[in-house]
Parts: structure tokens; C-alpha cells; sequence
């Protein structure tokens, strides 16, 4: 697929030269054989931050694309000044399409859908070990809409100076997800940065959590001097005067191997737009034992076969727990 391609519309023979100012009076769309490639590295209102070849380029979305919204991740064509001198506006005239969607809810009973990043391939779900406390509800949270929206799922633990990481692996191990711990003296000597790496090659991944678990301190040490670059500031995050992450950030990885994108800390990861039977799904080490299940079970009936599949010891009874609670926050929200 031609991701950056020059682009022509055939139904355009009418439209005048794209000179300012003069717009075509028809529904025909300009030309855009000038169209460049470009990524969305950040949006901030009206205005997208994106990179183009290796310069930071403002634009702003053209008219013609109507209501449809570029986020953060998106590949894009722009047109007009794309030198990236202070100043300057592009403008974006076409969203290519996304190879995947990463969606969250505030609630899960909010119909309003958001897309977090597009054309993300790995979650890296970020949790502390300690400070804020771990929440694996959040976990089972974002792998849910890392299986629906077709990412593959990374486990990051951070602060292991704090506490240990021996309950959630025993939790988590047994699910084959990659995992990734780190420490404070980790971040600053590089280890951290370099073990995160290896599981980002190629890859655009998206680190998701709650706020103050470390994602911001995580990107940063992966790439030290891009956020500057793109924002202009370092966001510098120092003990008391901490930063919290205000909007996603798509910063690219040394060498073009791959994409690193910080998004803001979250409080909950609702899940209202995706059905519950694909909530199985994001429990692997449970799934094998819905097969004695009757037809169209709920996992929560008398009936299910997952009790016996969890006493026979082939499953941590701790995650029953939380699938039941996920389908059952899930079904009150629904009912009302
Ligand atoms: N002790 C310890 N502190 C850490 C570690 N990683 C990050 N921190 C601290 O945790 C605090 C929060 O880090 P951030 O990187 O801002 O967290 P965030 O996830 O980006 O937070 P939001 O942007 O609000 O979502 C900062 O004071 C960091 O210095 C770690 O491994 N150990
Ligand atoms: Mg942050
Ligand atoms: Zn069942």
C-alpha cells in the first residue's frame, strides 16, 4: 500500500489551479498532486503538530475534509508551506486510513467514544508498583481494548524501587504478555530505557495508564531530545512541580525504528462500545475453560464452567474475580 504516495483525484478536471484564496465553486476537490506525507504527532485544538520527512510542521485540517477529525498517529497528506519555519500553516487534505484504532470511553455507560491513537500496532499498559497503587482492573481494562482494537499488549511495572513485582507477574505471567520492570536507578543509567526498547523495533506503541505511574519519565529517557523538538518545551518533570500530561504525544524512535506515543494518565478505561462477549478475549489463561460452558454463556450463571476450570487449578482464581467484575460493571452500565 502507498502510504505517502503522490495523490490525484480523477473527478477534478474542472477545479481551477489551487492558488490561494481561490477554492473551486463546485463539490470537486483540488488537486493534490503537491500532497506530502506526514504523521500527527500531536493536536491541540484546531492546530496538528506533524512531521514531515524530518521537519515539525504545523497544519490545519482543510475544509474539504468536513467533520472528520485527524488524531494523534494518523498518517496524513498536506499541502502549502511545509518548510516548517516558525509561522507557517499546511494544510492536511486527506486521513489515510487506519490500520487500527485504539478507543476508550470515560465510563463505561458514556456513549461518547474517543480514539486515543490510530495505527497503533502495541499497548504498553504502564503500572506503578507502588505510588499510585496498582489497579489490575485497569489492566484487564486496557487489555480488553487492546484485543478489540487489534494492538498487541506490553506490561510495563514501573517503580520496582518501591515495591516488588511478585504479585502482579503472579497475576499477569501466566497470560504470555511481554513485560518489561522498572526502577528509579534504572531510568537513570539507561537499563530501563534499554530493555523497554527491545520490545519497540518497528513498532508504533502507545503508553497508557494512570496518571503519575511514569509513562512521561519512560518516553523521555527512550527519547531524550524529541519531545523538545516537536513541542518546544521539555515538560520537565521534577519532584514537586510535576507535570501531568495534558494531550497525546507521538514521538518518532531513533534510527525511524518505530514510534513511541505518550498520552495523558487516565482514570478509568470505559469500555462502552465493545460488546461483552469479546471480553473473554483478553483472558487467554480463561478462555480454554469456557469450552464446558453452555451456549451463550455470561460467565457469571451457576452453570459456567469456568468455577471448575479455576478449582481444578488451571487458572488463578483472582483473575475469575476480575472478569466477572469487567462483565458485571459492563451489564449494570448497560441496563440503565
Ligand atoms: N521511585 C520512582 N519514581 C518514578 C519512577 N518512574 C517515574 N517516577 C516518578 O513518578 C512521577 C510521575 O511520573 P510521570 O512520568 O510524570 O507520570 P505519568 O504517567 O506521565 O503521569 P501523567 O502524565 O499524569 O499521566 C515523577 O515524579 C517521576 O519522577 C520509578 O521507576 N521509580
Ligand atoms: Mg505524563
Ligand atoms: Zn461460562
Amino acid at each position: 500500500m502507498r502510504r505517502y504516495g503522490k495523490h490525484t483525484d480523477e473527478d477534478d478536471i474542472r477545479s481551477r489551479p489551487n492558488r490561494r484564496g481561490n477554492r473551486p465553486r463546485t463539490h470537486i476537490r483540488p488537486k493534490h498532486e503537491d500532497a506530502a506525507g506526514g504523521m500527527v504527532l500531536t493536536v491541540d485544538r484546531g492546530r496538528l503538530t506533524c512531521l514531515v520527512e524530518d521537519r515539525v510542521v504545523m497544519a490545519m485540517k482543510a475544509r474539504e475534509l468536513g467533520r472528520k477529525a485527524a488524531v494523534v498517529g494518523d498518517r496524513v497528506a498536506l499541502v502549502g508551506d511545509l518548510s516548517g519555519r516558525k509561522d507557517t500553516l499546511a494544510r492536511i487534505v486527506r486521513i489515510e486510513e487506519r490500520g487500527s484504532v485504539l478507543r476508550r470511553t470515560a465510563d463505561d455507560d458514556d456513549p461518547y467514544e474517543r480514539v486515543v491513537v490510530a495505527n497503533a500496532d502495541q499497548l504498553a499498559i504502564v503500572t506503578a508498583l507502588a505510588d499510585p497503587e496498582p489497579r489490575p482492573r485497569l489492566i484487564d481494562r486496557c487489555l480488553v481494548a487492546a484485543y478489540d482494537g487489534g494492538l498487541s499488549p506490553l506490561l510495563v511495572l514501573t517503580k520496582s524501587d518501591l515495591a516488588p513485582p511478585d504479585e502482579l507477574l503472579g497475576l499477569y505471567g501466566a497470560l504470555d504478555i511481554p513485560y518489561v520492570v522498572t526502577n528509579r536507578e534504572e531510568l537513570e543509567n539507561g537499563d530501563a530505557a534499554d530493555r523497554v526498547r527491545e520490545h519497540l523495533g518497528g513498532r508504533v506503541t502507545a503508553f497508557v495508564g494512570h496518571s503519575g505511574v511514569g509513562k512521561t519519565t519512560l518516553v523521555n529517557a527512550l527519547v531524550p531530545e524529541e519531545r523538545r523538538r516537536v513541542t518546544g518545551h521539555v515538560n520537565a518533570v521534577t519532584g514537586r512541580g510535576r507535570h501531568t500530561t495534558t494531550s497525546a504525544l507521538a514521538l518518532p524512535l531513533a534510527k525511524a525504528d518505530g514510534w513511541v506515543v505518550d498520552t495523558p494518565g487516565v482514570r478509568s478505561f470505559g469500555l462502552a462500545h465493545i460488546d461483552p462477549s469479546r471480553v473473554i478475549h483478553a483472558f487467554p489463561d480463561l478462555e480454554p475453560g469456557t469450552e464446558g460452558c453452555p451456549r451463550a454463556c455470561g460467565h457469571d450463571e451457576p452453570d459456567c464452567a469456568l468455577d471448575a476450570w479455576v478449582a481444578d487449578g488451571h487458572a488463578d482464581p483472582a483473575r475469575l474475580y476480575s472478569l466477572r467484575r469487567l462483565l458485571a460493571t459492563r451489564e449494570r452500565t448497560e441496563g440503565d
